[in-house]
């Protein structure tokens, strides 16, 4: 039969639930240990607890640094309890054992996120919680430990059902959650101090995040998943404030957070940009001199899958722009802000998700991307590379127009957000053709100028709009064709990185065809 629980140690900065599990595990017979500050809280609602410093006969000192880092402690946790030494060192030192600990750390996390002081953010790294969390869980042959509020119901479960013991299975699946946590606090204080000295040398810092959210289900519904934040504060779906609608889904997050990237590249002092997403490619993003304006252009590009789509606004929500996205069907919007009369509008739409976010993001901001293969991570920094005009390099015969320059700026910063192949035609501030995702360079090119003759006879237009427009490539032109398919499109000049062995071929073909061609020496691969 399995030992009863006989002696817990709580010690805990979250108090959530703390009483009530004090109670309960008093009513089951169970000795109660604890440190000050839970302690106290213990006492105040009636209950017998003893001291941790008694037990340590040490009081807890320098500022709470040292209370629960003592062999009176952690012998009483890592003993093995059928080892005939472990229990002799036990009786031999008075060690008594302990059955069940419950430690929630100390909030670095939240002390970070509030915008704290380097000094209370140091103040805030706890120290003996995980030691005693990892050695309970080490010991989870006779040691239960809880490291999560919400796994207070499943203890109690688990106790009065097996006449006040916890069985082998439950033991493990804690010390799993104990390891969990450690490793995630541990890699947060790791991403901290990382940001404070600004090193972003992968090799020095943790990968792992904070559990933010289980998820309905995956990318499909047969799959599992889970939200993490790392921590790192950055404005984003992350971090914004849902103010209707139902819990984002896997895709919504993901897809919210392509949306909102794209539209921060976007200065507001430069005007009103919106972005729309679908699986994760922009199939509209435009400038306006309204918001609705910019909004409507975005949503020309390509009226057919901006259905269901999210939108992402430079700006915050106003009315007017408001009005215009509840006429179709539209999963989430996300804007640094929403006023009262968008709000209006929106609270007739229950379904429809409205994020907002204390500000943009910074595009040229460090950050890390993780992506999983089989067997391992890839660990890389974030696409942060920003050009402006200085960086072009014109290689044609003709120079481009102060227009075509705009909008070959604007197009390039759209590619960086395009899944490769890219190619992004662009008109006026406004995308009138993407291609994304495609096996060929060549294809993307097809695809985007084919998606542009499809609009304009929707809109009733006499000729595509790539007519007169500007394309960007996220990579180089290996061969002429592509660039060829998109002056046959109409476009009339070209940005890319360039660096093909064929570029002089390639600048050529543009010269022939009266391209202007600019090279910005950076790729933006993004698969
Ligand atoms: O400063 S510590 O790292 N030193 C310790 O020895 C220690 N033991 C437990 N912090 C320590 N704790 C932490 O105190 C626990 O992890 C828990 O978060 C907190 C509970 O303190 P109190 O019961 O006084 O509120």
């Amino acid at each position: 039969s399995l030992a009863p629980v006989k002696r817990a140690l709580l010690s805990v900065s979250d108090k959530t639930g703390l009483i009530e599990l004090g109670q309960a595990l008093a009513g089951l017979g169970v000795e109660l240990l604890s440190t000050g500050g839970s302690a106290k809280a213990l006492r105040e609602a009636g209950l017998e607890v003893r001291d941790v410093a008694d037990v340590t006969g040490f009081p807890e000192m320098m500022d709470g640094r040292v209370k629960t880092l003592h062999p009176m402690v952690h012998g009483g946790l890592l003993a093995l309890r059928d080892n005939a030494d472990h229990l002799k060192a036990m009786d031999e030192h008075g060690i008594g054992g302990i059955d069940l600990l419950v430690v929630n750390l100390y909030p670095f996390e939240e002390t970070v996120a509030k915008g704290a002081d380097y000094e209370t953010c140091i103040e805030n790294i706890d120290i003996g919680g995980p030691a005693m969390i990892r050695a309970a869980a080490k010991n989870h042959g006779f040691v239960t430990t809880i490291v999560d509020v919400e796994d207070y119901d499943a203890l109690l479960a688990e106790l009065r059902g097996n006449d006040g013991a916890t069985t082998l299975a439950f033991r493990q699946k804690m010390a799993m959650t104990a390891y969990a946590r450690t490793g995630a606090y541990d890699a947060a204080v790791s991403g901290w101090m990382a940001d404070q000295q600004g090193d972003t040398a992968p090799r020095r810092r943790a990968v792992a995040g904070t559990l933010a959210q289980e998820l309905r289900y995956g990318e499909n519904p047969h799959q599992q998943a889970a939200f993490y934040v790392d921590g790192s504060n950055r404005p984003g779906v992350a971090t914004a404030q849902q103010h209707q609608g139902k819990e984002l889904s896997y895709n919504n997050i993901n897809d919210t957070d392509a949306a909102f990237e794209l539209v921060s590249e976007f200065d507001p002092a430069q005007g009103p940009a919106c972005a729309i997403i679908k699986h994760a490619n922009p199939c509209g993003v435009a400038r306006g001199a309204t918001l609705k304006e910019a909004y409507g252009r975005a949503f020309d590009c390509d009226r057919t899958s901006a259905f269901g789509g999210i939108i992402a606004l430079n700006q915050p929500l106003d009315g007017a722009t408001a009005e215009e996205i509840v006429q179709i069907f539209t999963e989430v919007v996300i804007a640094p802000g929403a006023d009262d009369d968008a709000r209006r509008v929106f609270a007739a739409k229950k379904n429809l998700r409205l994020l907002t976010t204390q500000a943009l993001a910074d595009p040229a901001a460090a950050a890390r991307t993780i992506r999983q293969v089989s067997g391992g991570y890839l660990v890389q920094d974030k696409d942060n590379g920003v050009i402006t005009r200085d960086d072009l390099k014109v290689v044609t015969k003709r120079a481009p127009s102060e227009q075509e320059l705009e909008d070959m700026l604007f197009a390039w910063k759209v590619a960086k957000h395009v899944k490769s192949n890219a190619i992004v035609y662009v008109k006026d501030g406004a995308t009138v053709g993407v291609g994304a995702g495609q096996m060929s360079r060549v294809d993307s090119c097809r695809i985007a100028a084919r998606k542009a003759e499809d609009m304009a006879e929707a809109l009733g237009l006499d000729a595509p709009l790539t007519r007169g427009s500007v394309v960007a490539s996220d990579a180089f032109f290996p061969f002429a064709d592509g660039l060829l398919t998109a002056a046959e499109a109409g476009a009339t000049a070209v940005i890319h990185p360039g660096g093909s062995m064929r570029d002089d071929e390639v600048i050529a073909a543009a010269d022939e065809a009266g391209l202007a061609v600019v090279l910005t020496g950076m790729r933006h691969f993004r698969h």
